[in-house]
């Protein structure tokens, strides 16, 4: 018998074992699952579909699928997928380690994909059809409605879309979700899209459930499970330092009047800066403010809690352990005043623009002319991926991104002459920060952010090569005074690192 979660007559009569439902998924398929910081991914299928891929592998026959999803799952699906060598291709982002590991030996293809893109290349027939999607929900209501779980994703673009699909509803999840979420159904193919009628980050456009065609339902499964939930690290010293210089520099933007007193809508990356910010945050003397952003983290339901912040817009939950026990317990409290919506409309390009975000996203290195990468390590090997961070920054009223000055103890400095992959250029980028300071590179020529870029941000270490550098690079060409390079030298600081383990002159 169904549990009191599936209420729907159809579909309670579909109800099967993880084993049997991950039978649908054949060698070769197209899979898109959902899943975002790690929150609201499947359970139980994939682990059941690592089971099946291993008995395969083990009898000699191969059995790899492509998976798509909304951003990263968890070890028990990302994990342990690359575990059992079970995927060929993997989109739109990642930050598992062993699959990371993967994609960097190139046994695994990976598209890293813009956020808001991966919704509508799929609606434009950029990556082929989809054959299954396997989706979290809270619950099915009896008139076949699906109330979503902790993320929405790409789920309704892969409910949509794919031929057959395959329902977790797992019992977990807070029943009172039901109502936080805002699903948008508008999304025509140009030349037939109108605009996003969205004007404040709290703003409903959708409506409260997902739909799915049941005749598409091959088996609903059920789950009680949690989502990955990693606890917080402590807020470091140069995350606390890095913090405190984007909260001043808020507070000058309002004193300059270019900002109302509640700020504009928020958008922060998740990790350890993104969490420092929002201490800061709740310390400051901002009121009324709000956040449109794709993910909820601890600090934003202080925020909440505190009254500072009056609605959060996202796609996703990535709470501690401790955030989620404090959501659920008080989960209708937050009613009303957190919205989750498909990522197309959460890191949507024109709604962005239009609310005037304020976006606050991690780097890896940023070059001395402002060119950021947020992706690659020395060039080639990947990261994570651009997530929504291109979506945001691009977009943005004003874009912030932030890094200590040095990764691997002080061996690498994170500014250098050139950067090494380019994930947001020189015209997108607006202010950078590291624990040695803050440049505002607005306005500025590409000489001028250099100087700025090196007096503020570089590591002391590194600030007299970088100046000689550029001033190497001024005398050599002084017909190409605009952006001036040695073009052989340019990478040299990578090439540097590759070869004796620092950058270090
Ligand atoms: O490696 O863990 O092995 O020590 O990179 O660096 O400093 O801990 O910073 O966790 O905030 O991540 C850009 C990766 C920063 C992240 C990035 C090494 C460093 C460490 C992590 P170890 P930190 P963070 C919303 C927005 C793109 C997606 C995005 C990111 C590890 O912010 O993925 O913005 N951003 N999404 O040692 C070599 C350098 C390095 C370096 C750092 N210059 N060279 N290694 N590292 N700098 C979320 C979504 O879209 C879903």
């Amino acid at each position: 018998m169904a549990s009191a979660r599936i209420t729907c007559p159809t579909l309670s009569t579909k109800v099967v074992s993880a084993q049997e439902a991950a039978r649908h998924i054949r060698p070769g398929h197209r899979v898109g699952i959902s899943g975002f910081t790690g929150a609201g991914y499947p359970k139980a299928v994939p682990q059941a579909l690592a089971e099946q891929m291993r008995v395969a592998h083990a009898a000699g026959e191969e059995f790899r699928i492509q998976l798509w999803s909304g951003a990263s799952t968890a070890p028990e699906v990302d994990g342990l997928l690359a575990e059992v060598h079970g995927l060929s291709k993997r989109l739109p982002y990642n930050s598992d380690p062993d699959l990371r590991r993967l994609i960097n030996s190139g046994e695994v293809e990976y598209v890293d994909a813009h956020l808001s893109h991966s919704a509508q290349h799929m609606w434009f027939g950029f990556y082929g059809p989809l054959d299954v999607a396997v989706v979290e929900v809270a619950a099915i209501l009896p008139n076949g409605l699906l109330v979503p779980g902790s993320s929405v994703g790409n789920n309704k673009t892969w409910l949509d879309r794919a031929d057959k699909v395959i329902l977790e509803v797992n019992s977990w999840q807070p029943r009172g979700l039901e109502g936080f979420h805002d699903i948008y159904n508008g999304t025509a193919l140009p030349p037939d899209r109108r605009p996003v009628q969205m004007v404040h980050p709290m703003q409903r456009i959708g409506d409260p459930y997902l739909r799915v065609d049941p005749a598409k339902v091959v088996a609903v499964v059920e789950t009680d499970a949690p989502d990955r939930n990693s606890p917080l690290k402590p807020v470091d010293e140069d995350s606390r330092a890095m913090a405190d210089l984007l909260v001043d520099f808020l507070r000058h933007e309002v004193r300059a009047g270019r900002m109302p007193a509640s700020l504009l809508p928020l958008q922060s990356g998740v990790g350890n800066v993104a969490n420092a910010v929002m201490a800061g945050l709740l310390d400051a003397e901002f009121e009324g403010m709000t956040s449109y952003t794709e993910v909820i983290q601890d600090g934003l339901l202080d925020l909440l809690d505190a009254g500072k912040v009056t609605g959060v817009s996202a796609t996703s939950f990535g709470l501690s352990p401790a955030g989620v026990k404090r959501f659920m317990e008080n989960v209708d409290t937050y009613k009303g005043r957190i919205l989750l919506r498909s990522e197309e409309i959460s890191n949507h390009p024109e709604v962005v623009r239009r609310l005037g975000i304020v976006a606050i996203n991690g780097m890896i290195e940023a070059d001395i002319y402002g060119n950021v990468n947020s992706t690659h390590l020395m060039g080639s090997a990947i990261m994570n991926g651009i997530g929504g961070s291109g979506d945001f920054a691009r977009n943005a009223f004003l874009n912030f991104f932030v890094s200590p000055s040095t990764a691997k103890s002080g061996a690498i400095s994170s500014i250098v002459p050139f950067a090494s992959h380019v994930d947001h250029t020189e015209h997108d980028v607006h202010v950078l920060i590291t624990e040695q300071g803050l440049a505002d590179l607005r306005g500025l020529s590409p000489s001028a952010r250099a100087e700025r870029i090196i007096a503020h941000c570089a590591h002391p270490d590194y600030r007299e090569a970088l100046t000689d550098y550029v001033a190497r690079a001024r005398a050599a060409r002084p017909n190409s005074q605009h952006t001036p390079h040695l073009l052989t030298e340019a990478l040299g600081w990578h090439e540097r690192y590759v070869e004796t383990g620092t950058m270090r002159p």
